[in-house]
C-alpha cells in the first residue's frame, strides 16, 4: 500500500507538476494504442471522442477514488472512529483555532476539554454505550462539544431540527426512543409545551449564558452540571469501533414525517473523507458554515473536516443572506458553504456595483440552481463549485468536480461497473420501476430521465445502505430484482438524467411530476419557465386535487410582497413555452414562504392547502385563457368548481 500512496502523493493536487505530466504521458502510451485497436474493431468513433473529451477529469476521478478507498481501508483496519481521529487532531493542533462563532474563539484543546465535561458527567449519571440522547440546539460551538462528548462514551446523538414544534418535534423525539434530551433556552417554550407527552427521563435545558440561571421547571441547567465535572478524557474513548452508531439524523422530508436515518462513526469519516479528498482541501482553508448543523452537509460535510483534518471553521447560529460574504471577509474563510436555495437568496440580497471583498475560492453545497450557476459564479468571482448530490443514508453520492456548470456530479462512462449506479425507466406519476417481460427493471439510454439508483453491497461501507430507525421505512427504499433475480439497490426518488460525457443532472424528484389531462406535468419544467419570467423571486409548482377530476391540477406559488407581477405577462409567457395541458390551472400569490431546514420550499403544507379560498389568505387566481390572463378565483367560481358546475 506505501508505493500506491507514493503515487498518489505524486500526482496529487498541488503536486509537482512534471510528474503530473509525466503520468499522464505513461498511461495515455497505454490507453491510446489499445483504444485505437478498439475503434477500428468497433467502429465507435463517437465513444471515442468522449472518452478523450474527459480524459482528464476521469483520471482525476480515480485517483481521488482511490485515494478515498485507501484512506477508509486503513482507518477500517486500525479501528479508528471519529472520537479517536479527533484525539489525534488535537494532539496536532492543540492551539488553532477549531471555531470561530461571533466573537468568541475555541481553540481544539477547548473544545476537547468542553466535550470531555460532557463526557465524565454522563458517565457518573450511570449513561453508557448505545444509550441515546437527543439534542435541540442552534448552531454554536457547543453543539459539536456536546455530541461529540456523547460520542466518546458510545451514545448516540438524535439530532432535532429546531425548527419543529408540537406533534412533529414530538414525534421525532419519541421515535429516537431517547433517555435524554438536551435544548437550548431558544426553544423553551416550545418544549414546555410538550414535555408531559415525551418519554426522556431527564430534560437539560443549554442556557447561552452561563450567569442565567432560570430554566424550565423539572429540567437540569446543562451547563451548571457539568461545571464540576472532570476534562480528562475518558477510558471509553479508545474502545469505540468503527460500526458504532453515531447519530440519528432526520431527513428533511418535504412530504410526511422526518425519518431517523442511522449514521456510523466509518460513514461520518466516509463522508468527510470524500469531500476532503475530492475537494482538495487544505489544512490552512478556514470553512464558513452557516448551515444548520443537525444536517449532513453542514453537520458532517462541514463538521468533519475541523474535527478529521483540523480545519478552522466559522460558525454561524443562522444563516443570512446579507452578511454571507461580510462573515466570510471577517473570518479569512476560503471555503463556503450552501444548500438548497441559499445561493439565490444571496444574489437577490446583492446590491449592484457593490465592490466583491472576500477570500473565499470554493464553495460546496448542493442545491445551486442551473439558471442562477454562471451569473453567481461570475458575480462573486468564485473559482470552484463542487456541486454535489447524496442523501444522508443513501449510496449512491455523485460530485461535480470540475466546474461542469449545473451538473450534479458524474461517473465516466468507462467504470459504470466500479461505482454501480444507474438510471431506470419509472412511472412518471407514482415513481414506481417499470418492468420489462422477465420483471426486471429497464435502464435508460442517454439523455433520457430516469430514477436514480445505487446497487447495494452489505459488506462495503460505500455502497451500504445502514437503513432508518424504522425498519418499514428501510425496506420502501430498496429495489429488489433490479437487473438480476435477487440483486439489491437503493431508490433515491430522484430523476435525473446523464450526458454523453457522463454528467448527471437533476430532473425531479418523484411524485414532483403528476398527471394532468392525460399527461405527464413534470413540475420542474414549468419552474424553469417561471424562473425565467420572474426572475430571482421565489416560486413552486405542484399539482392539487379537483375533486371530480382525474389527476391533479397545476398551482404555481409565488411570493410576490410588492405585487408587482404582471399576470398577463405571466400567462402568456407560460403560454409561449409550454404545451397547453402543463401550464398551471391556479396562481397562489403569496407575501413569504417557509423553507425546510435545508433551505428548500415547503411543497407538502401548500400542496395540502390546495385552492381552497377558505383557507388561504393569500390572493388566488384561476387561468382566463379568454382573456389570456389569471383571473381572481371567487367564492362563487370556488363553488362551482367543487360542486362539478365547471368543468376545468
Ligand atoms: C410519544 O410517546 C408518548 C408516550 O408513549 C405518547 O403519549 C405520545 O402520543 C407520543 N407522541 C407521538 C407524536 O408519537
Ligand atoms: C414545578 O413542578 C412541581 C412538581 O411537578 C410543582 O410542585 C411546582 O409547583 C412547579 N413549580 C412551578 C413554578 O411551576
Ligand atoms: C484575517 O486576516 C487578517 C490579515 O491577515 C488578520 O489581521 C485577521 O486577524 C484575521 N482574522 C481572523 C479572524 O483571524
Ligand atoms: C458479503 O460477505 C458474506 C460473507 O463474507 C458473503 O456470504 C456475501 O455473499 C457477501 N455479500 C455480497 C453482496 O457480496
Ligand atoms: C451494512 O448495513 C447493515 C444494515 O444496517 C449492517 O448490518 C451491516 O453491518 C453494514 N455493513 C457494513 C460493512 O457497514
Ligand atoms: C411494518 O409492516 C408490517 C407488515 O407490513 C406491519 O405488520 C407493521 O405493523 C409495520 N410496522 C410499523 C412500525 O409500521
Ligand atoms: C374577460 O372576458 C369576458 C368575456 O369573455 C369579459 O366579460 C370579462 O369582463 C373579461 N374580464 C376581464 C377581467 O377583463
Ligand atoms: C431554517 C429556518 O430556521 N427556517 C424557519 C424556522 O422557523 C422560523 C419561525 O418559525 C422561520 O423564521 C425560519 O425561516
Amino acid at each position: 500500500m506505501y508505493s500506491l500512496r507514493r503515487i498518489v502523493a505524486i500526482v496529487n493536487c498541488s503536486g509537482d507538476k512534471t510528474l503530473y505530466k509525466w503520468f499522464f504521458a505513461g498511461a495515455a502510451a497505454v490507453i491510446i494504442p489499445l483504444l485505437l485497436v478498439y475503434l477500428i474493431k468497433n467502429k465507435r468513433y463517437k465513444f471515442f471522442y468522449f472518452a478523450y473529451k474527459t480524459f482528464n477529469r476521469d483520471i482525476r476521478a480515480a485517483k481521488y477514488f482511490l485515494q478515498m478507498n485507501v484512506q477508509l481501508g486503513k482507518w477500517n483496519r486500525k479501528k479508528k472512529t471519529l472520537p479517536k481521529l479527533f484525539e489525534e487532531i488535537v494532539k496536532e493542533y492543540p492551539n488553532k483555532i477549531a471555531f470561530y462563532f461571533e466573537d468568541e474563539q475555541w481553540t481544539f484543546t477547548q473544545l476537547d476539554q468542553f466535550s470531555n465535561q460532557i463526557a465524565n458527567h454522563f458517565k457518573e449519571k450511570g449513561y453508557k454505550k448505545g444509550d441515546i440522547v437527543a439534542l435541540m440546539l442552534e448552531n454554536r460551538p457547543e453543539y459539536v462539544g456536546i455530541w461529540l462528548g456523547l460520542s466518546k462514551l458510545g451514545i448516540l446523538t438524535a439530532l432535532i431540527n429546531t425548527n419543529l414544534t408540537e406533534d412533529s418535534l414530538t414525534h421525532c423525539v419519541n421515535i429516537s426512543e431517547a433517555k435524554v434530551l438536551i435544548h437550548g433556552g431558544l426553544y423553551e417554550t416550545v418544549i414546555n409545551n410538550i414535555k408531559e407527552k415525551l418519554k426522556v427521563q431527564h430534560i437539560y435545558q443549554f442556557n447561552e449564558e452561563i450567569s442565567k440561571t432560570s430554566i424550565l421547571n423539572g429540567s437540569l441547567n446543562l451547563m451548571q452540571e457539568i461545571q464540576s465535572a472532570s476534562k480528562t478524557e475518558l477510558p471509553e474513548t479508545l474502545l469505540g469501533e468503527p460500526q458504532d452508531k453515531l447519530f440519528y439524523i432526520y431527513t428533511s422530508g418535504t412530504t410526511g414525517l422526518p425519518k431517523a436515518a442511522v449514521l456510523t462513526n466509518l460513514r461520518f469519516m466516509y463522508i468527510t473523507c470524500g469531500m476532503h479528498i475530492f475537494g482538495c482541501f487544505d489544512v490552512y482553508d478556514i470553512i464558513y458554515t452557516p448551515l444548520p448543523l443537525y444536517h449532513t452537509a453542514g453537520g458532517i460535510m462541514g463538521i468533519g473536516q475541523t474535527l478529521i483534518y483540523g480545519n478552522s471553521m466559522a460558525l454561524r447560529k443562522k444563516f443570512s443572506a446579507s452578511n454571507y460574504w461580510a462573515d466570510c471577509k471577517k473570518y479569512n474563510c476560503t471555503i463556503a458553504q450552501y444548500i438548497g436555495e441559499m445561493c439565490r437568496y444571496i444574489l437577490i440580497a446583492y446590491k449592484e456595483e457593490t465592490p466583491i471583498d472576500h477570500p473565499v475560492k470554493i464553495m460546496f453545497g448542493n442545491g445551486l440552481r442551473p439558471q442562477i450557476w454562471k451569473k453567481f459564479v461570475e458575480t462573486f468571482k468564485i473559482e470552484k463549485v463542487f456541486e454535489f448530490y447524496g442523501a444522508t443514508e443513501g449510496n449512491s453520492n455523485l460530485m461535480n468536480i470540475d466546474n461542469k456548470e449545473g451538473a450534479v456530479g458524474f461517473v465516466p462512462r468507462l467504470s459504470m461497473g466500479l461505482y454501480p449506479v444507474s438510471l431506470i425507466k419509472s412511472d412518471e406519476a407514482t415513481g414506481e420501476p417499470l418492468r420489462n417481460t422477465k420483471e426486471l427493471c429497464i435502464e435508460c439510454k442517454i439523455g433520457e430521465p430516469g430514477l436514480f439508483i445505487g446497487r447495494i453491497d452489505v459488506n462495503r461501507t460505500i455502497r451500504n445502505f445502514t437503513g432508518y430507525a424504522d425498519k418499514n421505512a428501510t425496506q420502501k427504499k430498496i429495489i429488489t430484482d433490479v437487473f438480476k433475480k435477487g440483486d439489491a439497490y437503493f431508490n433515491t426518488g430522484d430523476l435525473l438524467v446523464q450526458d454523453e460525457m457522463g454528467y448527471f443532472y437533476f430532473k425531479d424528484r418523484t411524485g414532483d411530476t403528476f398527471r394532468w389531462k392525460g399527461e405527464n406535468v413534470a413540475t420542474t419544467e414549468i419552474e424553469a419557465v417561471i424562473t425565467n419570467y420572474i426572475q430571482l423571486k421565489d416560486s413552486i409548482v405542484y399539482g392539487v386535487v379537483v375533486p371530480g377530476t382525474e389527476g391533479r391540477a397545476g398551482m404555481v406559488t409565488i411570493v410576490d410582497p410588492d405585487g408587482t407581477l404582471s399576470r398577463e405577462n405571466l400567462y402568456a409567457s407560460l403560454k409561449k413555452n409550454l404545451p397547453l395541458y402543463a401550464i398551471p390551472v391556479f396562481l397562489r400569490i403569496a407575501k413569504s414562504m417557509d423553507l425546510t431546514g435545508t433551505f428548500k420550499i415547503k411543497k407538502k403544507d401548500l400542496q395540502d392547502e390546495g385552492f381552497d379560498v377558505n383557507r388561504i389568505h393569500d390572493k388566488l387566481y384561476i387561468i382566463d385563457a379568454k382573456n389570456s390572463t389569471y383571473s381572481p378565483l371567487t367564492n362563487e367560481i370556488y363553488e362551482n368548481i367543487i360542486n362539478g358546475k365547471l368543468r376545468l
